[in-house]
């Protein structure tokens, strides 16, 4: 497969799911308009909306790991991972309430982050070769938002929609790698004090660099590196839950500390 779309059809996707993204508005999936769109094409779609955002002024912080794990492909029905770029902008602090108004649909997924402290470029990379490039690992809440109707969409859009990308959140205990176990990393997830999500790191591809080093390996695809210096959210531990103004999520993790946050009108 490769890019079929033409220049002026990824410009013209990427200004539809940009209005979707900072307008808060549901958008039909791409693939009903262009039912032949291959994944990179959505990637296409994807690196103009990264080029657009930083033209505009915000800053690429890292990269995101998504559907990598068997829940969350079966929740989703799509069978290959998938990445997305993160900024500045997306960034919110622990126990903030972020704002439901200027999202779609959101949801929460518990996620372990990783920072890294050296270069990474693929192809071939393993996650031996990423936790050799960690600085340290936190716990992390990302909040994703399809802008898709009715949760209505496919790879290739979502790829487009880079990822569902809408905010994230770190905290808890930064740790080593070597300090900690990174497949067995228990977490629970409380929303309003009530369990509504628990699960065990290894539902991450198995262990969370694995997702990193595919992360990476997709980057070379895409002609991309993972500096020194990037975060990188390796991917869902548990289902992603939706929220609604008024609600607290806690995510409690073993090793980790806890990382919460809030959402409002
Ligand atoms: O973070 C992710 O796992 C990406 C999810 C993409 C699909 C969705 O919006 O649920
Ligand atoms: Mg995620």
């Amino acid at each position: 497969m490769s890019v079929t779309l033409s220049r002026e059809d990824i410009v013209r996707l990427c200004e539809r799911v940009e209005g979707a993204q900072t307008r808060a508005y549901a958008i039909p999936k791409l693939t009903n308009e262009y039912p032949g769109m291959t994944i990179e094409d959505g990637y296409a779609v994807q690196s103009e909306l990264r080029r657009r955002f930083i033209e505009q002024g915000h800053t690429l912080v890292g990269w995101k790991a998504g559907l990598t794990s068997k829940a969350k492909m079966e929740q989703m029905g799509v069978n290959v991972p998938s990445i997305g770029f993160l900024t500045d902008k997306m960034a919110r602090p622990e126990n903030s309430v972020i704002s439901t108004s200027d999202l779609v649909h959101p949801r929460v997924e518990c996620e372990v982050a990783f920072v890294t402290n050296k270069d990474l470029a693929g192809p071939g990379v393993t996650a031996a070769d990423v936790i050799a490039a960690t600085d340290y690992v936190l716990p992390a809440i990302e909040i994703i938002d399809s802008r898709f109707s009715g949760f209505k969409f496919d790879l290739e859009s979502v790829i487009a929609d880079n990822g569902s990308s809408a905010r994230y959140v770190g905290g808890g205990r930064a740790r080593h790698t070597k300090d900690i176990d990174l497949r067995t990393l228990g977490v629970v997830m409380e929303k309003n004090g009530e369990v509504i999500g628990m699960g065990a790191s290894a539902a991450v591809l198995g262990n969370p660099a694995e997702a990193v080093a595919m992360l990476v390996n997709i980057l070379h695809d895409l002609g991309e590196t993972l500096p020194a210096g990037s975060f990188v959210m390796s991917g869902g531990i548990t289902e992603a839950v939706a929220v609604q103004p008024g609600d607290h999520v806690i995510a409690r993790y073993q090793d980790l500390g806890s990382v919460s946050i809030r959402f409002g009108e």
